[in-house]
């Protein structure tokens, strides 16, 4: 099969954003745009609430993937993402590596390509159990395949527990009905938690 994605030299990848701290969706928005300039035909999904996870004491996040063609190696691209980071000001606190963020971009696919390096790990090792990652990534391709095993993405997120994932860009409705009140709809242990 002719590989369409590749076509020219150029490949596919998959980035994915998470922000929990500042204008969390004025700062994606704005990341995703920066991608733009070494991702051609940059795509943005729409931006989702997530509950935070691993270390869950901390604010909602939200999360989207990006995706765009590119002809940056993996360790060029790895560099260009972490310079948009600084850039809007990613600070962390050394003893909380997964609490909040301004801006966390990750690499979740390069094309079909398996990577293993001490700084950079591609398919992203733990997106596999993360839907605030593979739901944001099935929107802009339903069908893409894990690298290497060739399982669809679709069918881990379909495995996984609900996870607190909720789907906020209609902005009409968020008029309408609060996210948690919507949360509760979604049928999740946390929906009744934490109305009060
Ligand atoms: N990122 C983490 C840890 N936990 N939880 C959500 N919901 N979204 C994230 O982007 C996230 C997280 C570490 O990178
Ligand atoms: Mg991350
Ligand atoms: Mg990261």
């Amino acid at each position: 099969m002719i590989d369409i994605k590749e076509y020219g030299g150029e490949v596919w990848v998959y980035l994915g954003l998470g922000s929990n701290s500042g204008d969390s969706e004025v700062t994606i928005r704005q990341a995703a745009l920066e991608t733009g300039s070494f991702l051609r035909e940059m795509v943005l999904s729409s931006i989702y609430r997530t509950l935070p996870r691993d270390d869950e004491n901390q604010p909602l996040f939200q999360n989207a993937v990006c995706t765009g063609l590119t002809r940056k190696s993996p360790l060029e691209l790895l560099m260009l993402v972490q310079a948009i980071e600084k850039k809007h000001g990613r600070r962390r606190d050394p003893h909380r590596p997964k609490g909040p963020r301004t801006l966390d971009i990750d690499i979740l696919l390069y094309g079909n390509e398996i990577i293993s390096r001490e700084n950079l790990v591609v398919p992203h090792p733990r997106m596999t159990e993360r839907k605030f990652a593979l739901v944001p990534m099935l929107e802009l391709d339903p069908l893409l395949k894990e690298p290497g095993t060739g399982i669809f993405y679709a069918e881990y997120a379909r495995s996984l527990e609900a996870q607190g994932i909720y789907y906020i860009s209609l902005n009409h409705y968020s008029t309408t009905l609060s996210w948690e009140d919507r949360a509760e709809g979604y049928g999740s242990k946390y929906g009744n938690k934490r109305k009060q």
